[in-house]
């Protein structure tokens, strides 16, 4: 669906500071500084493990994440996918659809992220033929992803789909129970090794159980006009609007 850059790896993680005080003299000294270094390398040890765990975050959006996120920045479906429509304001990630244009905007992690919970709070504009998702992704097309995709209007339709393996393994159109462009609401996926549930306003919609991808992929969300919609243009500029993404490992 997209092309998103390769990102960077998880941060390294400092271990605590060690101290040692009131040592005795001597041989005892040279016994417990011998049990200190091995605590400091189990420590370390340790430490370097946990920096290979995932680690989760919220993201309340006060301003852009640099570390965390970049802006895409390539054609989508009909759509400039435009760093210039991805800015934050009053809390908010803001993806802009300027007036008489097609255009749209994205964002995605730097790095890859695993199994686990993913969450979006937001509020869609009015933009019939376009979409918002918020996915995981990892090039190349069809090798994994996982998609919640929304209708940029008031049919309240939502898109549940898995590649895995080169090859679409399920999509479903459903209805929501409320306007998605009429409010904030809450949208999430949990990735499981062995089953992938996905959620509105904290309800259960879809389960499948197989043809699930098993790979680590980048976090993403995106406003744009595919090409399977008619390409209508809006007189007015319009915002998706993103209170928050988290994720829970
Ligand atoms: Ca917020």
């Amino acid at each position: 669906m997209a092309n998103p850059p390769r990102g960077g790896d998880a941060k390294p993680r400092a271990s605590d500071d060690l101290e040692a005080a009131g040592l005795p003299k001597g041989a005892t000294l040279r016994r417990i500084f011998f049990v200190f270094v091995l605590g400091a390398m189990q420590v370390m040890l340790f430490a370097g493990a946990a920096s290979a765990q995932e680690v989760g975050f919220f993201d309340g959006f006060e301003s852009f994440d640099t570390v965390r996120w970049s802006k895409g920045d390539h054609t989508l479906g009909r759509s400039q996918l435009d760093p210039n429509n991805v800015s934050t304001s009053g809390g908010n990630l803001q993806i802009k659809i300027p007036a008489r244009t097609l255009g749209g905007g994205e964002i995605l992690t730097n790095s890859l992220k695993g199994y686990g919970s993913y969450s979006t709070r937001m509020k869609l504009p009015y933009a019939p033929s376009s979409i918002t998702g918020f996915f995981l992704y990892k090039s190349p097309d069809y090798a994994s992803e996982i998609d919640i995709e929304l209708y940029n209007d008031s049919t309240r339709r939502i898109m549940f789909t898995t590649y895995a393996g080169g090859a679409q393994t399920h999509t479903v159109t459903m209805q929501l129970p409320f306007d998605p462009t009429t409010g904030f609401h809450d949208y999430r996926f949990d990735y499981t090794p062995g089953a992938m549930n996905f959620y509105a306003d904290g309800q259960l919609m879809k389960t499948w159980t197989d043809g699930i991808p098993t790979t680590d992929m980048h976090l993403m969300l995106n406003t744009w006009f595919p090409t399977w919609l008619e390409g209508r243009k809006q007189k007015r500029t319009v915002y998706t609007l993103v209170d928050s993404i988290s994720y829970t490992p």
